[in-house]
């Protein structure tokens, strides 16, 4: 296979300069500003800002058409002054006390309709900063219990929500993000495979496609590469969470290859081979500084996953793959797991 010899761009959301609190303690670093967040993109070497609806409009619930229309556009243009585009939006349909038992999957009607309007707006938010991706994380789409929902109808309103968001606009792309379990028991999209298939039931399956988290794969005990492969089988992988992930706990967002470097370098392998970033994907690090980061040393997760990203693109790129295909060849996968190590290890 030819070698890529892409320029990959990045991007993180400002909820990745977050201030440490855990469901057992409070912050540990004081709030920074959206300006200040905003400013140490392109000192980073980041491209791209990728956003919640209220990340944009904060209190989005809470104000006027008229309202959100003015502070989008003041965001775009401070994003426009600072060289970031905006990779995409998404809803955070997981907060609201309208969402507390679901949102387009909520036994209550009134609430998944609200969930389809607060989709529709946050397309529109996503139209004036200039992107056609919203990414639906479909956080409390799922249950505590198996019998307080129904699973089968569940798939049904997904796809009418989704069909909603489509007809509302002729160019939205909308790209799902599995995660098989937090904050519910079990999601009823919990892989890439569930994605895809739940985007084949809709009016235009075309326009509807994946975000893969790598923490999200190894909570559903996948191997994040193979996932990768997947989405881009298919033409749909629009979007990526590089993160790590330590075995099945709580979701770590840890920074990239800090769990797992071996699993860090087949998912940059795969996108190498299949060339992310062709069309203009963006390389994103769902990522959060350890709870006790000192303020100082705040940027340091994010600087470290492009790092060892961009590292692991010139072991992917330096890995010998004439020699690997004669260990293949001779079925000798001793020999290839062993010089995987050395490579990744060097001289
Ligand atoms: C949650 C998660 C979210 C989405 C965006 O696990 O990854 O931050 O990426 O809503
Ligand atoms: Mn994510």
């Amino acid at each position: 296979m030819k070698k890529n010899s892409a320029h990959y761009r990045f991007c993180f959301g400002p909820w990745n300069l977050s201030e440490g609190a855990d469901p057992y303690g409070p912050p540990t670093r004081p709030a920074q500003s959206f300006d200040w967040k905003l400013a140490q993109m392109k000192k980073l070497g980041f491209d791209a800002m990728m956003f919640h609806d209220d990340d944009v409009v904060p209190d989005v619930d809470a104000k006027s058409e008229k309202q959100i229309i003015a502070e989008t556009r003041e965001l775009k243009k401070k994003l426009f002054d600072a060289g970031i585009a905006a990779e995409m939006v998404a809803p955070r349909l997981w907060f609201s006390p309208k969402t507390i038992d679901g949102a387009y999957t909520s036994n209550d009607p009134k609430h998944r309709q609200y969930a389809i309007d607060r989709s529709r707006r946050t397309i529109d938010i996503a139209n004036l900063l200039g992107t056609d991706l919203i990414v639906l994380w479909l956080a409390r789409e799922g249950s505590y219990l198996r019998e307080s929902k129904n699973a089968r109808k569940s798939v049904d309103y997904l796809v009418q929500a989704i069909d909603k968001m489509l007809a509302h606009d002729k160019r939205v792309r909308i790209a799902i993000e599995p995660k098989p379990n937090e904050p519910m028991d079990h999601a009823y999209v919990p892989t890439i495979g569930h994605a895809l298939a739940v985007a084949n039931l809709t009016r235009d399956p075309k326009r509807v496609g994946a975000l893969i988290e790598s923490a999200h794969c190894t909570l559903a005990g996948l191997d994040p590469s193979d996932e990768i492969a997947f989405a881009m089988s298919f033409g749909k992988l629009w979007s990526l969470h590089l993160n790590d992930q330590n075995g099945l706990k709580f979701d770590q967002d840890k920074p990239f290859g800090s769990a797992n470097l071996r699993g860090a370098f087949n998912q940059v392998r795969v996108l190498e081979q299949n060339h992310y970033g062709s069309r203009g994907e963006y390389v994103c690090f769902d990522v959060h500084p350890f709870r006790p980061t000192k303020v100082e040393h705040w940027l340091a997760h994010l600087d470290n996953s492009r790092r060892t990203f961009l590292k692991l693109v010139e072991k992917a790129r330096s890995y010998d793959e004439a020699k690997a295909a004669q260990m293949i060849a001779d079925r000798n996968y001793q020999a290839l797991d062993q010089y995987v190590i050395e490579h990744l290890l060097g001289k």
